[in-house]
């Protein structure tokens, strides 16, 4: 049986406070104790991955406001998921369960999402919490365990999107969809109750494909060249589902829907003329007349089409930075900010070239790894940069026991507050995968694994059948496959081993019966 949890206000007034300033030799003034419920905002945003943030280590994108909530909070950086899809990746944050046991495994195929089980935010709401979810949710329905619910329908649109609320009515905001979540999500903390403490997710389309950026943000990246990542030019020598993908900027990316080029102006109904003429103004003037002028091909091709890739993929993240801003200076102003947890994540990472890639999907590097920052006052020291590995199935444990909240026993997760908080360095060993959804979009061979702070050992299905191992610490960018090869053997069995406990702990049939079945 899981050890209930003690509410964060006790934690910390137990050994975490202790254990919190014991580093420093001068006696810091203790920070306060915690209000057992404090108010907690989880802004999730879409495929916004660790490398394109400027706390994370990127000099060339504009992220001032999460910069500044990595500076005021913590910053996790193995943060991994356990499937590294869209509408996967929120049913577990909502059930604190592997997808095999929420029943959501793919975002295609018809699958919505069960909203007879269980769900995190029905906890808070036990314990006296208001609850809502704004913006990109794209589980197919509405779940239960919210009092106000406003969200996009599947993917959304960036211009001028549909929202549907609660009582399933639809509506058209006109506008960008960064600003459009968050003048909703401002619109319900000004009129919820404020005698009881809220949850609200928001959820961001940006920086989801096809990378449309707000009219405003047209050009931001024009004068900066991107370096091209180390692995661009790929050979995927060693790995067979590496090959046989389908997510190249080269093969795979659209010069027309991705990249805008000659855009057909005349199908855009759903935009304004004025939204119209500014695309038009930019992506035809400008982009178009240059593609044409310079007729490139092969490499300068390949290479011009990531230049403009990242130029869109960073200018929709300006607008979701900036109304990352707008929502604190709300906290601010309003007087929310120093007793409300405010956690910003992405669904998870994404490939900005790494490989010749974008999109996600892999159990490999940037797709497996997703930002993951929590600012909290008086409980999480600023600044604080944690290497503890954790999965999103620890996200809703962590959210409950900060919440002083119960952790159900349904869930697979853990809360990594001991990490947040100090306590602790490690609160996993191992973190467990499993991706399903082949061959749409990108041709990704299903495959499950386990990824532990220093090894990936992972095993493809579906086409074909084999294992793949990498050394995290002397291979970070997954480009060499120890599977198999000499002085490896005994890593793997133990890795081997590790993962099969995953497995039956987790009751993952499928995952099993495969692992057994003999091939190597
Ligand atoms: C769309 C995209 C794909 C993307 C999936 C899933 N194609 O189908 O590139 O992988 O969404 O993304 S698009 O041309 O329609 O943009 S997810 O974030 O929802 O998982
Ligand atoms: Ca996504």
């Amino acid at each position: 049986m899981r050890k209930k949890i003690l509410p964060v206000s006790l934690t910390l007034l137990g050994t975490g406070t202790l254990l919190l300033f014991s580093a420093g030799l001068t006696p810091k003034p203790p920070m306060h104790a915690a209000p057992a419920r404090p108010n907690i905002i989880f802004i999730i945003s879409d495929d916004h991955t660790q490398q394109a943030i400027g706390a994370y280590g990127n000099r060339l994108s504009k992220t001032p406001n999460i910069d500044r909530l990595a500076r005021e909070g913590a910053m996790l950086y193995n943060n991994v998921v356990a499937n590294s899809i869209c509408g996967p990746s929120r049913a577990t944050l909502l059930t604190g369960k592997y997808s095999h046991q929420n029943g959501f495994k793919t975002n295609n195929g018809g699958v919505i999402f069960d909203v007879n089980q269980p769900v995190f935010t029905e906890n808070l709401q036990k314990n006296g919490y208001q609850t809502a979810w704004i913006g990109k949710m794209h589980l197919g329905t509405l779940p239960n365990g919210f009092d106000y619910l406003n969200v996009l329908p599947g993917q959304g649109e960036y211009y001028n999107p549909d929202f549907i609320d609660s009582q399933n009515k639809t509506t058209r905001h006109p506008g960008y969809v960064s600003d459009v979540v968050t003048q909703l999500s401002t619109d319900w903390l000004a009129r919820r109750d404020p005698s009881k403490p809220f949850m609200m997710v928001v959820g961001h389309k940006a920086t989801h494909r096809v990378w449309e950026p707000a009219i405003e943000d047209l050009g931001a990246y024009d004068n900066v060249t991107f370096p091209l990542p180390l692995t661009f030019y790929d050979d995927y020598k060693g790995r067979v589902a590496a090959q046989n993908q389908d997510m190249t900027i080269d093969k795979t990316m659209r010069l027309k829907e991705d990249l805008k080029v000659h855009l057909n102006y005349d199908a855009m109904k759903r935009l304004s003329p004025e939204q119209k003429a500014a695309l038009y103004d930019y992506y035809e003037k400008k982009v178009s007349r240059e593609f044409d002028e310079k007729k490139l091909s092969g490499k300068a091709l390949v290479e011009w089409k990531y230049q403009r890739y990242m130029r869109d993929y960073l200018s929709t993240a300006n607008s979701l930075d900036r109304n990352i801003g707008k929502l604190l200076d709300y906290l601010d102003t309003s007087g929310l900010a120093k007793n409300t947890v405010v956690i910003y994540a992405s669904d998870q990472g994404f490939y900005l070239g790494e490989h010749g890639w974008f999109d996600k999907r892999f159990i490999y590097e940037e797709s497996l790894k997703t930002p993951f920052i929590i600012r909290y006052p008086g409980v999480v020291k600023p600044g604080m940069k944690v290497q503890g590995l954790v999965s999103n199935v620890d996200w809703a444990p962590t959210v409950l026991n900060l919440a002083g909240t119960d952790v159900p026993e349904y869930m697979a997760g853990r809360s990594f507050l001991p990490l947040l908080t100090g306590a602790k360095k490690t609160i996993r060993n191992g973190a467990y995968y499993h991706y399903y959804e082949y061959p749409v979009d990108h041709h990704v061979y299903p495959h499950f694994g386990l990824r532990t702070s220093r090894y990936t050992l992972a095993r493809f299905y579906g086409p074909a059948s084999f294992w793949e191992l990498y050394d995290i610490r002397k291979d970070p960018h997954n480009l060499t496959n120890l599977y198999g090869k000499k002085g490896y053997q005994k890593i793997t069995a133990d890795l081997k081993k590790q993962l099969k406990g995953e497995i039956e702990l987790y009751k993952d049939d499928d995952a099993l019966a495969l692992f057994t079945d003999g091939t190597r």
